[in-house]
C-alpha cells in the first residue's frame, strides 16, 4: 500500500527511530509499503520515519547507467549503523520530504556499515560514492535529521524564505 510522505516542517520527521526487534510479517509489509511509496514518488531512498513509522528501517535503490532501478541494486536495511567513515564527498542532495529543493552537502566518501536484512541476517559492507551519500542521508532521517540542517547559516536562511513563499503559494 502506498503511504503518505511527511513533508518538512512536519514535527514527526524530528523523532528518533527505535530498533526493530521482530523480523516478521509486519516488518515485511512496512518494507513493501516503503518501496511502493518510494517508486510512486520517483525516489531513490526512503526512511520509515518519512511515512510516519519511527523504526530503524531504510531502503535505497539507486539508478543505473540505463536510468533504471535494477532489482539487484535494491537495499533493505534494518537497524543500520556506520562503523567507519573516511574522506569527504560533496553531493547535490534531494529528499522526498523536502520536495523541489536540492543543495550540496558534505558527507564521508567511504563508509563501512552494519545492518540486518528483512530476515534478520547481519550484513557488514563497504560503500563509496553515491551509495555512501544515500546511506548517510537516510541514516540521518532515522536520527531525526534532514539534509537541510547541514546547510550553512546563509543557505538555510535562503531555504526557509523560499519554503515559506512556496507554502503561501500553495505549491
Ligand atoms: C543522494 C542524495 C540523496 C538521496 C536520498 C534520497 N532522495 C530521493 O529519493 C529524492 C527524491 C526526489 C524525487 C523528486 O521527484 C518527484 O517527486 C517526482 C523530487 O522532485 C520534486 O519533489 C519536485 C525531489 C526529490 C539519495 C542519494
Ligand atoms: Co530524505
Amino acid at each position: 500500500m502506498k503511504r503518505e510522505i511527511l513533508v518538512y516542517p512536519d514535527k514527526r520527521l524530528r523523532q528518533k527511530s527505535r530498533d526493530v526487534i521482530a523480523f516478521d510479517g509486519q516488518l515485511h509489509t512496512l518494507l513493501d509499503d516503503m518501496k511502493e511509496t518510494m517508486y510512486a514518488s520517483e525516489g531513490i531512498g526512503l526512511a520509515a520515519i518519512q511515512i510516519g513509522v519511527a523504526e530503524n528501517v531504510l531502503i535505497i535503490h539507486l539508478i543505473n547507467e540505463e536510468n533504471e532501478q535494477n532489482e539487484h541494486d535494491l537495499y533493505e536495511m534494518i537497524n543500520p549503523s556506520i562503523i567507519k567513515g573516511l574522506g569527504k564527498i560533496i553531493y547535490q542532495e534531494g529528499c522526498l520530504s523536502v520536495p523541489g529543493y536540492y543543495d550540496e552537502v558534505e558527507r564521508f566518501e567511504q563508509i563501512e556499515v552494519v545492518y540486518y536484512d528483512r530476515f534478520g541476517n547481519k550484513i557488514q559492507r563497504e560503500f563509496d560514492g553515491l551509495m555512501s551519500v544515500a546511506f548517510q542521508h537516510e541514516l540521518d532521517h532515522l536520527k531525526g535529521h534532514l539534509f537541510i540542517e547541514k546547510l550553512t547559516y546563509l543557505k538555510r536562511k535562503k531555504f526557509e524564505k523560499e519554503w515559506k513563499k512556496k507554502r503561501k503559494a500553495g505549491e
